[in-house]
């Protein structure tokens, strides 16, 4: 319980309460303007609204090549309201490639801890970062980037780059069985395979799925990017339970590759 572990928040999680559309916190947010800071384009803050829980982890999330905030939101209030601070962002460009967006988030995350006006809300040093498609292999980028990060989770990532022996980041990445634009085969099973074996790493297959699975909202995605968020930027082991053993196949899990335990 917290006097174990002080970053514990929420009540203990069942099965139902990670595949629920709301967590137990009610959600605020806040949009922040480009042209109010540098580095990313923006975006919108969400946040559990009571201050009586102290300070959040915190996660920023990158959309891919062409899109815009709006392709992620569904994450914003869905991960909130189960106790994490939420930026989801806006790039520069909607052409910005997966080097730029990793540092995007970075700049995003800073913003949040350092200038925003929840940063009094925020513990900076439990942060973690995710994204779509091109913004996912951007994720991989801000992990290799910045190895104090708690936790990556890129969703149908994208990227020229398919070798991640650098990161030292927890990473869960999400991949989808049909997707043809990021094929597994060539983007999100490597990274898997190229990440370091011995790091706390996950391989999630989605089902029936496709590049653009991760722009709405999806109960699988949402269950097991919570469990591993808590898991590793609150070092809640009530969540372990949901990700070792590993998930088996399942009407929408394709495959599932891990290593348990987690060692983090
Ligand atoms: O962010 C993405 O959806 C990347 C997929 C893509 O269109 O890459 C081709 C350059
Ligand atoms: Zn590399």
């Amino acid at each position: 319980h917290a006097a174990d572990n002080p970053y514990e928040r929420g009540p203990a999680p069942t099965q139902s309460s990670i595949e629920a559309l709301r967590g137990p916190y009610a959600v605020s947010q806040t949009s922040v303007s480009s042209l109010a800071v540098t580095g990313f384009g923006g975006g919108t803050i969400y946040y559990p609204t009571s201050t009586a829980d102290g300070t959040f982890g915190a996660v920023a999330i990158s959309p891919g090549f062409t899109a815009y905030e709006s392709s992620i939101a569904w994450l914003g209030p869905r991960l909130a309201s189960q106790g994490f601070v939420v930026f989801t962002i806006d790039t520069n460009t909607t052409m910005d490639q997966p080097a730029s967006r990793g540092d995007q988030l970075l700049a995003a995350l800073d913003y949040l801890t350092q200038r925003s006006s929840v940063r009094g809300r925020v513990d900076a040093t439990r942060l973690g970062v995710m994204g779509h498609s091109m913004g996912g292999g951007g994720s991989l980028e801000a992990a290799k980037d910045r190895p104090s990060l708690q936790a990556a989770i890129p969703l149908t990532p994208w990227n020229l780059d398919k070798t991640w022996s650098e990161v030292r980041t927890p990473t869960l990445i999400f991949g989808a069985d049909g997707d043809t634009i990021a094929p597994v085969s060539s983007h999100a099973e490597p990274f898997y395979q190229n990440l370091p074996s011995s790091l706390d790493k996950a391989y999630l297959e989605l089902n029936n799925a496709t590049h653009f699975t991760p722009n709405s909202n999806d109960t699988t995605i949402a269950k097991y990017s919570i469990s591993w968020l808590k898991r590793f930027i609150d070092n809640d082991t009530r969540y372990e339970q949901f990700l070792c053993p590993l998930p088996r196949p399942s009407l929408t899990i394709e495959e599932y590759r891990g290593n348990c335990p987690h060692t983090s």
